[in-house]
Parts: C-alpha cells; structure tokens; sequence
C-alpha cells in the first residue's frame, strides 16, 4: 500500500504523519508532496527521513493507491485528475467537493457506507465543526429523528493551522508582557477576545462556516435535518467545543440520550455535574474521541435536548477522520 501526503508541511499534514503512525496504519510506502516553498523539507516518519516533493502535474502518482489531501480547495481542485487519473483514492480534506453529489462526504461512525460510491475516486473529509457534530448526533438520530438543530461554536485557533495557533501564542505573550499584538490569521486579536465571525459572510448573514454546518449535516445523515449555526472563534489552541440544541421528533429523555451517548463509536461520555466532570478542551487536546456532557432536557422544548461536546480539530476533525476513512475502505476491499 503506497500513501501519499499531499501538504505535508501544514498542521493536518503533519497529524496524518502522527496519526499513521501512531495507527500503524498498513503502509509499504509514504510519499510527502508540498508546495514549491515546502520542497525539499525534510520529514521524519518512523524514524525514517523522508523529503518533501513539489506537486506537480506528472505521473506522481502512478504507484499511489491512497492519497490524503489538505492543502487548500484550490489545490485539491487542480489537482484532483492528476491525484486520481491513474487509481489513487484522493480523501480530501478541503471543501473543494464535499456538496457534489459524486462525492461521498463520509465521517465512518456516521455514513461510512457512502464510500462506495465514490465515481471519482473522491472521498470528501467534512469541516472539524460538522466532524464531531455528527458523531454525538447519530446516536440520538438512532432514538428518535431530529428535526432541527440549533448548534454554537467555540472554533480554537488551529482552525486557521499553525499560524493561527502561533499568533493565538504569541498575542498572549505580548499581552503578559504589555507589547502590541500583531493580527494577521483572525478579524481582530484573538487573545482575551471572542469573535462571532469565522470565514465569510454569506448572502443571508450566516457565515460559510455556519453554512458548511447546514448543508454538510443533512448530507452526511441524508437528512432533512435543519441546522443553524452561530461559529465563534475562541482563544483556545487546537481543541473545538459545541453547545448543541437538538429536537426530535419524539422525546428523548436525558437518561436515554446519555446510555445512547455511552454506546456510540467514537464517543466518550462525560457528564457527572456532582463531581464537575464534562469536557473541556483544555484537558482533550489530542484524543481521538468527541467528547460529550452536560446532556439535559431542554427547558424550552418539550422534545428538546441539550449537550456539549469537545473534539480535537486537527484529530478527529481533520486528520483522524480521513485516515479512518482510508482504513474502512481497505477492510471493505474499496482499495486494495
Ligand atoms: C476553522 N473549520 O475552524 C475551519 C477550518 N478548519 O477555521
């Protein structure tokens, strides 16, 4: 099995090395490509020393039967049928093609099946807020269907890479020493600070990342399930949080939801508000799992519930989950 890296340099690039490993993923190679500026960098991946290809459009990727992608939508775009054109499975991790509708938009604990359909040889990994959004929702799904979902985000600086987490750093720095901070990945400075805005604004005020929430959601559950999102981006570094407000079709108790909770793949419940135990991003950074607690009725809806939950972005959000999707279709024989 020949993987390639396609962003090796970047901070998903660097967590599929992580997760590879740490998964010992079934590899006989691993090819790293990057931009201009990253070629010729050197990587370490089980202690081997492996250097940093530019992509380019050539036979590359002859000999590449798994390709994880995360390098931009623009890249991804351009170069897809260079990636594919002789049988590589591009999972790609930008949101070049997560809403065509010959491209499967999978997170395995949900709709791991959809990869069987993939015409193009494209898998679409989902935005990190929808990732782990969907993972807590399908095992209330699986009670009881839900109807609408009213979902607010507390987005870490990872979310805009590296860079993002260094000026999130970098800013605190400057704040405990009374300099100047310099604000160049969010609107405003981040530090101390809670910005309502992460990507752009769209034509009905909602912001792109809200909307990716919207029509991700109800793709990856093929669900009328309507969801609407207020994305907010917080001076935490690589762990998101969601407060999420779901309502079903039938009641769901509290007690029902958190045994459901407690039995879902890749879900950890916890939730012991006597002894202040929920999630907290602080203390997840890194795990794999999405992290669920303080699960309740929702006062304001008779077939209302209410939960929290905390995932890794760069993890379960990104990397993780597109490596999990690699692994499925290997055991399903979709890439052998
Ligand atoms: C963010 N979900 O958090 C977006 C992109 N990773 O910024």
């Amino acid at each position: 099995m020949k993987v390639a890296i396609v962003g090796a340099s970047g901070a998903v690039g660097q967590e599929f090395l992580r997760v590879l490993e740490e998964r010992n993923f079934p590899l006989d190679e691993l090819v790293l490509f990057g931009s201009k500026r990253s070629a010729g960098k050197k990587i370490t991946f089980k202690g081997q020393q492996l250097t940093v290809k530019e992509l380019q459009h050539n036979d590359d990727f002859k000999d590449i039967d798994i390709a994880l992608t995360s390098a931009g939508g623009g890249t991804s775009k351009e170069y897809a049928e260079t990636i594919t054109k002789h049988g590589a499975v591009m999972i790609d991790n930008s949101s070049a093609f997560r809403m065509d509708d010959d491209v499967p938009l999978v997170v395995p604990e949900v709709n791991a099946a959809d990869c069987k359909n993939a015409p193009r040889n494209i898998i679409a990994n989902p935005n990190c807020t929808t990732i782990q959004m969907v993972v807590a929702l399908k095992p209330i799904e699986e009670l009881s269907h839900i109807k609408r979902v009213h979902v607010s985000t507390y987005q870490a600086s990872s979310g805009a890479g590296a860079s993002g987490m260094q000026e999130l750093e970098d800013q605190t720095k400057a704040i405990v020493n009374g300099e100047d901070t310099k604000v160049e990945a969010f609107q405003y400075q981040l530090a101390m600070n809670l910005i309502p805005q992460v990507d752009v604004f769209t034509d009905n005020d909602y912001t792109k990342e809200e909307m990716k929430m919207f029509n991700e959601t109800r793709k990856i559950m093929h669900s009328d399930i309507a969801v609407s999102a207020m994305c907010v981006r917080v001076p935490i570094l690589r762990a998101h949080s969601e407060s999420v407000w779901v309502e079903t079709e039938a009641p769901i108790t509290p007690v029902q939801a958190k045994e459901a909770f407690s039995k879902a793949d890749g879900v950890i419940l916890m939730d012991d508000p006597a002894n202040k135990e929920y999630p907290m991003p602080l203390f997840l950074a890194g795990k794999d799992e999405v992290f669920v607690g303080r699960v309740r009725q929702d006062l304001a809806n008779p077939n209302g519930l209410t939960f929290w939950c905390v995932s890794d972005q760069i993890k379960k959000g990104a990397a993780l989950n597109a490596v999990q999707i690699a692994e499925y279709m290997i055991k399903e024989g979709l890439i052998n």
